[in-house]
């Protein structure tokens, strides 16, 4: 407000890069931030004007990286002053996530210390959505205006009308669904485009992609009645994909608009449904929908679990235009798997089935959940196994150490633990209690975390996992398979191809 006239709001939308050590894997450059295109698609329809869309990650091309991040800076200070001029209202607004909340706190706050009451500041998202420590914690950073607990789709028209804390979910059906994504004042697109189209990826060329979301409860725990316990999201949600004109309308938009021929829907699990004949059923109505609205010709990359990609369902899944899908096979033997809450479908007969139907594969091992000294040394095994029969449907394969997520089961789990005053979790304590002050560990923190909790937690030594987990990770980097690992992994060459 100046001299009692609400003056015009503009919005700038920054999704902040992945805190260091994320940085240059592959994923990084060939998936927009979808968080800040929807925040902008919910601005639109509130103020009747769209605002900015920046994706730290990428601002355009040949920006050279100085570690201080001065792009950003200079981008978004030319943007206040810009609007501070014409008598406008800046507000900067970053969707949180757990590995880019410590780049987006000390963002915010250089933005605040320079521009003082001038600037509105926010965050929302899923860091400050499922866990409580971090919603309190931000809440009480003077640099923070205002913050959102839950969806923009509820939230953000009460922050732009000043509010300095708003909670509430969209509830949702078919026809009345999540803000689709806004490309249009997203910095940078075209250029990143054109840099993604470069890259050669196991023979898929001139790829230009842009993100949707078609579902987003999970099908998975829907029917399982609850989240898995690494999981840091609100997934017990009705499982209603968006209408089919209105998905391939969106999709349709996108090819006209700029030229996409991938997309990555970021649905949980694409498939709204679990059961082989219920989604044999789905898939079939997804076709037959795809002809009669006149879907486009576009590739799609989707997530799915091992019991969804079968021989009935997989011909299905090709049809629809699924060429990829990531399928966490996690479990290496029912134990693991059992313990990580995942299905005991046979991931051989997942493998098979996509194999035989032309269906890529993206996956990942995640180690730390029914670990002993037996299973660990089956672990490198079972990966040659899968590099060894499948390594020209695995395009890329991650072997993590189980993560916990701020909000995650497995994180209140282990807080418990830390808290229950055994003397050996001292630095588990620390590690909380740094959080509960901070809203946020950096990648050190979050690493020492994870291994503390393995190492208290299985029934083997934490050396033979890392040992176990060396293995695996060198022979997918020895293989033709594309490693996704977060510290190690196979990373974007700058300025060549990347065709490994
Ligand atoms: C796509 C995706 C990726 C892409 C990132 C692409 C990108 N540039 O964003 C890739 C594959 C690279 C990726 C990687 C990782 N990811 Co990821 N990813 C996702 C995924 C599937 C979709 C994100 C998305 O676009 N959602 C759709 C948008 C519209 O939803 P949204 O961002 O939540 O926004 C809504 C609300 O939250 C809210 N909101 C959000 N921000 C704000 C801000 C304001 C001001 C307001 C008012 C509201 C608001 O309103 C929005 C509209 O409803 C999510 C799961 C999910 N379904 O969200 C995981 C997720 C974000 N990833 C996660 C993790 C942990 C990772 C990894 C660390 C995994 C790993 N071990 O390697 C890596 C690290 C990232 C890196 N770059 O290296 C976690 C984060 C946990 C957390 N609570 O913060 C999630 C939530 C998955 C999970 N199961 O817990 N990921
Ligand atoms: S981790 Fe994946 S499969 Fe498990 S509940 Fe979360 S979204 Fe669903």
């Amino acid at each position: 407000m100046q001299g009692g006239v609400m003056s015009t709001l503009r919005p700038i939308f920054v999704h902040c890069r992945p805190d260091a050590g994320y940085d240059l894997r592959f994923d990084t450059i060939m998936m927009v931030s979808m968080g800040v295109a929807s925040l902008n698609q919910v601005a639109y329809q509130i103020l009747g004007y769209p605002g900015v869309a920046i994706d730290e990650t990428f601002i355009g091309s040949g920006i050279p990286d100085d570690g201080e991040r001065a792009h950003l800076f200079d981008l978004t200070s030319g943007l206040v002053e810009e609007y501070l001029i014409a008598g406008d209202q800046p507000v900067i607004m970053c969707t949180l996530l757990s590995y880019n909340a410590l780049g987006t706190d000390s963002f915010l706050r250089q933005m605040k210390h320079r521009f003082g009451s001038q600037l509105i500041t926010g965050v929302g998202g899923q860091h400050i959505t499922m866990c409580s420590e971090a919603c309190t914690a931000w809440r009480t950073k003077p640099y923070i205006d205002r913050v959102a607990n839950g969806d923009a789709e509820v939230t953000l028209q009460e922050l732009f009308n000043g509010q300095p804390y708003a909670q509430g979910k969209k509830t949702i059906m078919s026809s009345d669904h999540y803000a689709r994504p806004y490309y249009g004042g997203y910095i940078g697109l075209e250029d990143r485009l054109q840099e993604m189209s470069r890259f050669n990826l196991r023979g898929i060329k001139n790829m230009r992609m842009l993100l949707t979301e078609s579902v987003r409860g999970c099908s998975w725990a829907v029917a399982l009645g609850k989240a898995c316990e690494m999981c840091a999201l609100d997934v017990l949600l009705p499982l209603f994909f968006r209408g089919f004109p209105e998905h391939f309308a969106i999709e349709a938009e996108l090819a006209d608009m700029y030229g996409v021929n991938w997309i990555f829907d970021v649905s949980n699990q694409w498939l709204p449904a679990q059961g082989s004949a219920e989604q044999v059923k789905w898939l079939e109505g997804y076709c037959a929908a795809r002809v009669r609205y006149d879907g486009p010709d576009i590739s799609k990359y989707v997530y799915l679990t091992t019991n969804s990609v079968t021989k009935e369902t997989a011909p299905l899944l090709r049809q629809a235009g699924v060429q990829i899908a990531y399928v966490g096979i996690d479990g290496w033997d029912a134990r693991t798997r059992r313990e990580l809450h995942k299905t005991q479908y046979d991931p051989f007969k997942m493998l098979d089935a996509a194999k035989s139907s032309g269906l890529l594969v993206r996956t990942s091992m995640v180690i730390g959940s029914g670990i002993t000294s037996e299973n660990i040394r089956e672990l490198p095994k079972f990966v040659k196994a899968i590099l060894d029969g499948y390594g020209d449907t695995v395009l890329s394969f991650g072997t993590f150490m189980e993560i916990i997520l701020p909000g995650a089961e497995n994180w209140r789990q282990f807080r418990e633990m830390c808290f229950s005053g055994a003397s050996e979790l001292q630095r588990g304590r620390e590690l909380y209690a740094s959080f509960d002050v901070h809203g946020f560990l950096d990648l050190d923190q979050q690493e020492e975390l994870n291994l503390l909790r393995i190492q208290h937690t299985q029934q083997t030594l934490l050396d033979d996992i890392l040992a176990a987990k060396a293995e695996a990770e060198e022979l997918i980097l020895a293989s033709e398979t594309l490693s996704i690992d977060i510290r190690h992994g196979d990373h974007l060459d700058e300025g060549s191809d990347f065709d490994h």
